[in-house]
């Protein structure tokens, strides 16, 4: 039996053991409001939900299958979740909705700060229940692990009180949105603590978090109050029309080194510890694509939505060639890994995995 310890504490430590989600049984889930409000008013996505297509299920299977292996290739330990029956409704006292969503993409459930993994609040009704899906792995590191903590976010109720009724429109049009989230007015409200675990970046004792449509700031300020050791950071890039998840916006790749998407860059205000610390902020390539594969939530960004393996070694998407091409230029080797065709179950390589084992220690990179 392999030892299980739990330990991570930023994006580009050595990587050891990881989750990677799967695709198995993924829904579109009917409207709801903080889902309505990420996706695009043209977007093929509006007005239809069910079950996805088992053929798509089967390809996206096969990719996070195969990144799995690859993964493995590389001495990195690979777990799995066991899916729930998302088919099931999600039913509270306080909301219903018919369907669930998946277990894609963990990085949205599971943070992963030292010896805690934390499961989210989440803002969307239909990922209410989807922490049970890692619950048999959680179990397994609480049993073998003595050191894990497993940490639950306070639920919320998610009543309508939750949201912005302004943001219950198909068509509010992007000009609007933009003036929207720079004014830093999204969908959610702050009726209770709200956030996905992939609004958060870790930097040893720092986190960064976005505030947008999946967190809000009583999410930030329940993050900070429960890691009291650490500096908690709140950021906005206000060029998103669309923000959630901050993991195709900033992309830290190694000490010193954060790619940041150049339609969403973080403002100048913002950038005050990273300059006094001589960290850098490029541009991001661009996408190699126009528009997202069918049925996707995400934005063509997933380009930069890569898996730093350790200080030098990258997953990158294999059609995504100018963001190769780029993380070459900055010295980094490239894992090529196809899985454009799952990107329609939550995500690209950072999303459609959570990290148990990292190497190294909690450092201070911003005294
Ligand atoms: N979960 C990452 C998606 C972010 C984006 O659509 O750009």
């Amino acid at each position: 039996m392999q030892k299980t310890v739990v330990n991570s504490w930023n994006e580009w430590d050595p990587l050891k053991h990881v989750i990677v989600g799967r695709a198995d049984d993924c829904h579109i889930p009917p409207e709801e409001p903080a889902l309505d409000a990420k996706v695009p008013e043209d977007s093929d996505m509006r007005g239809q939900w069910g079950r996805r297509p088992q053929e798509t299920i089967d390809r996206a299977n096969e990719l996070l299958d195969n990144f799995a292996s690859i993964l493995e290739s590389r001495g990195i330990r690979v777990d799995r979740p066991t899916p729930i029956d998302h088919s099931k409704p999600a039913m509270t006292p306080d909301f219903r909705t018919e369907s669930q969503f998946g277990c894609m993409p963990p990085r949205d459930v599971l943070l992963t700060v030292g010896s805690e993994m934390l499961e989210a609040t989440m803002s969307y009704r239909c990922r209410w229940f989807e922490y049970l899906n890692y619950r048999p792995l959680m179990q397994q590191y609480f049993e073998h692990d003595p050191n894990f903590r497993h940490e639950s976010a306070p639920k919320p109720r998610l009543t309508d009180a939750d949201y912005h009724p302004d943001y219950l429109s198909d068509k509010i049009g992007v000009e609007k949105r933009l003036k929207w989230t720079a004014e830093k007015f999204f969908v959610t409200t702050e009726e209770e603590p709200l956030f996905d675990a992939a609004d958060v970046l870790r930097f040893g004792r720092d986190l960064v978090v976005q505030h947008g449509f999946t967190t809000n700031l009583k999410g930030i300020e329940w993050l900070r109050r429960h890691f009291p050791d650490h500096r908690v950071h709140t950021v906005n890039f206000p060029g998103d029309p669309y923000p959630i998840h901050i993991d195709a916006t900033f992309t830290p790749l190694r000490p010193g080194l954060i790619l940041n998407n150049p339609q969403r860059r973080l403002p100048e205000e913002q950038r005050k510890m990273y300059r006094d610390n001589d960290w850098e902020i490029v541009d991001a390539a661009q996408p190699a694509h126009n528009t997202p594969p069918p049925l996707c939530y995400s934005s063509t960004w997933l380009s930069m939505n890569v898996l730093v393996l350790d200080p030098k070694t990258v997953c990158v998407e294999k059609s995504e060639v100018y963001q190769a091409e780029q993380m070459d230029k900055l010295g980094m080797e490239v894992v090529e890994v196809e899985l454009r065709d799952a990107y329609a179950f939550g995500g690209g390589l950072h999303c459609c995995t959570a990290d148990v084992f990292r190497e190294g220690t909690c450092e201070d990179y911003f005294p």
